[in-house]
């Protein structure tokens, strides 16, 4: 039987990776793009193949997670045996400004993904990005049991999506998980998260062409782990026997202080003669801590990140650094993939 999946947010950093892996592993993809002016492909354009071409096993629709009736056909069309929603608006600070955007994107947008499963009557599991916000103010280590108290728009929209995707597995017998994740990050890090903000831009310093980089709070806590490795966590989550909830995280928490001293001595530089400070990146309410503990993925799933915050920092730097002195080519070339995906 041909696996075919369907991607949700195959556009953005989780999309690309997982696209890639499920091509290795000999998947028909199908990707949700939203129309937009200029190209929105730039992390999946070296995965595409002409459409015509009888080896294309990559296919893309657009549609959008806030049309309900464009769901429910897409589904009924591409009948995938695979859903992986990942499309959100997943910036925490922008949730602030728009926070109805948000719900109806984040929360809202979820419920659409799966009344058009139940709609349509396709037979398939169900991934759904849950998020290491959910734990928001409750201190770490943060387990699958750990008590949600969410601390933003995005946070509170996603927990409405945790909620909906465990009630629609024990209400329709779905196979629908929740990923946990906890921060991932990679050279394919949209720009204005903290981790690829300060990589860029230390690339860009050490070239020349920046002076100063400006942060908000420096003091948070976070469990970065890599994208790469994280999206094999996703796939294995819908491989079980069972469908069941799960954290995916390194263990080990950084501040962004740490992140920074990692970044800049990578390439001989001193942090605090270039970081300012703006308040207009810091949040109304902060998370001030994230640490996940692992332990169910790694005993059931057999998954283990293997990258921890620092090495991605350095790893980071160089990509954005080799970006750099080769403008125009494409970045994909520079990725450093861990021992497991380049196994794959
Ligand atoms: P990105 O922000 O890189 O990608 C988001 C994707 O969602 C993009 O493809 C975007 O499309 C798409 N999208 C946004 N709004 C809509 C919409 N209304 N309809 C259809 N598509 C839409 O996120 P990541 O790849 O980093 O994260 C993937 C998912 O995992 C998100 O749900 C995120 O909240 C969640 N998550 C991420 C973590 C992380 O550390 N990266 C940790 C835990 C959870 P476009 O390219 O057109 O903007
Ligand atoms: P986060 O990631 O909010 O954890 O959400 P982000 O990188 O935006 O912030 C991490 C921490 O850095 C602090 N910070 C700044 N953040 C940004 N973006 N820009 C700054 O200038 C800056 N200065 C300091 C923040 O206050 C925060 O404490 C990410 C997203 O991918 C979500 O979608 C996902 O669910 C969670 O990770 C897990």
């Amino acid at each position: 039987m041909t696996k075919r999946a369907l991607i949700t947010g195959i556009t953005g950093q989780d999309g690309s990776y997982l696209a890639e892996l499920l091509l290795a592993k000999g998947y028909e993809v199908h990707g949700l793009i939203r129309r937009a002016s200029t190209f929105n492909t730039g992390r999946i354009d070296h995965l595409y193949v002409d459409p015509h071409d009888p080896s294309a096993k990559l296919f893309l629709h657009f549609g959008d997670l806030s049309d309900g009736a464009r769901l429910v056909t897409l589904l009924a069309q591409i009948n995938p045996t695979e859903v992986y929603n990942l499309a959100a608006q997943s910036h925490v600070r922008v949730s602030f400004d728009e926070p109805e955007h948000t719900a109806d994107t984040t929360g809202t947008g979820t419920i659409r993904m799966l009344e058009a499963v139940r709609l349509s009557g396709v037979d398939t599991r169900f991934y759904q990005a849950s998020s290491s916000e959910l734990y928001g103010a409750t201190p770490p280590p943060q387990s699958e049991t750990t008590p949600f108290y969410p601390r933003s728009p995005y946070a509170a929209a996603k927990l409405y999506s945790f909620w909906i995707t465990k009630n629609y597995r024990e209400a329709y017998d779905m196979y629908a998980v929740n990923g946990i994740l906890f921060n991932h990050e990679s050279p394919r890090r949209g720009e204005t998260f903290v981790t690829r903000k300060i990589t860029r831009a230390v690339a860009r310093i050490k070239a020349g062409v920046q002076k100063d980089l400006y942060l908000g709070n420096l003091e948070s806590v976070r469990d970065w782990g890599y994208a790469a490795e994280y999206v094999e966590g996703m796939w294995r989550m819908l491989q079980a026997d069972a469908p069941d909830d799960y954290v995916l995280a390194t263990g080990v928490g950084y501040t962004i202080k740490d992140f920074l001293e990692a970044s800049f001595s990578h390439v001989g530089l001193d942090w605090q003669e270039y970081v300012k400070f703006d308040e207009r990146y810091l949040r109304p309410t902060e998370v001030d801590a994230l640490i996940g503990d692992p332990s169910r993925a790694r005993e059931k799933l057999g998954w283990e990140a293997t990258v921890d915050g620092l090495q991605l920092a350095r790893l980071m730097v160089d990509a954005d650094v080799e970006a750099l002195e080769h403008e125009g080519r494409p970045w994909i070339d520079e990725v450093r993939l861990p021992a497991w995906t380049a196994a794959r």
